[in-house]
């Protein structure tokens, strides 16, 4: 007898999920070759100002709003910005909190920690780059009568859509970079965001200018980060 294409399970429809399956001699092979491509992935700094199509900007916040989230809340909102006024004022607002950061909030031991990175205060790429996408979280719902229902592990279901994002940013063949002006608060104010919303991270999104060179980093060997109980 063929399985059923539904069931219920504590009153809740359930339909049948059959992922690909993968015969165990592809396996190294197919999961190799995922990682050696998300290898080539780096953070870029230094933007084309070529045009990006805006259904390029959709397809990459789907496949973020993929991303498993608590209770599937899905607490997140993508702010996509290509409003060359709006991003000269984030430019603007960002920098004047990331000069204070660099001169002020900043330890010295974070910023030689930073010095490989060659980073600073001045953010040319929130004008440059075409898109800016912002990822803000959803704290909490409002119910019927604005009441507010808080949303769970809300820190780790953005970190992981925003992950799937820049996974997908690599598989169109664009670039970004994860820029945190702290604090990112400006950034509710400027885009109008409702109680409920904080920026929790910027990417910037277009084409590398080129030629583009980014710092000679090593990741971490497997043995360096990984415990095996067998
Ligand atoms: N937000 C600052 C500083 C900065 C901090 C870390 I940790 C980085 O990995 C990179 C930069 C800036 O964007 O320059």
């Amino acid at each position: 007898m063929e399985s059923p294409t539904h069931i219920i399970i504590n009153g809740y429809k359930h339909i049948a999920y059959q992922p690909e399956h993968i015969p165990e001699d592809k396996l190294v092979e197919k999961s190799q070759s995922f990682y050696s491509w998300l290898d080539t992935r780096r953070s870029v700094r230094d933007f084309s100002d070529t045009p990006v199509p805006k259904q390029v900007i959709e397809n990459l916040i789907k496949s973020a709003s993929t991303a498993p989230s608590g209770a599937h809340k899905q607490p997140w909102t993508f702010c996509a910005i290509s409003n060359p006024i709006l991003k000269t004022k984030i430019r603007k607002e960002a920098e004047i909190e990331e000069k204070e950061s660099y001169e002020n909030r900043m330890s010295e031991r974070w910023k030689e920690d930073l010095a490989p990175l060659a980073t600073d205060m001045h953010k040319p790429f929130l004008e440059t780059a075409p898109w800016l996408i912002i990822a803000f979280k959803k704290v909490y719902e409002f119910g019927e009568n604005k009441e507010k229902y808080n949303n769970y592990y809300v820190n780790e279901s953005i970190g992981i859509a925003c992950g799937m994002l820049i996974s997908a940013i690599h598989n169109a063949g664009l670039v970004t970079l994860t820029h945190t002006p702290s604090p990112m608060n400006f950034l509710a104010k400027t885009l109008n965001r409702p109680s409920n919303e904080r920026a929790f991270l910027l990417l910037p999104v277009g084409y590398p200018k080129l030629p583009t060179y980014v710092p000679d980093l090593k990741r971490k060997g497997l043995d360096e980060m990984t415990v095996f109980y067998e």
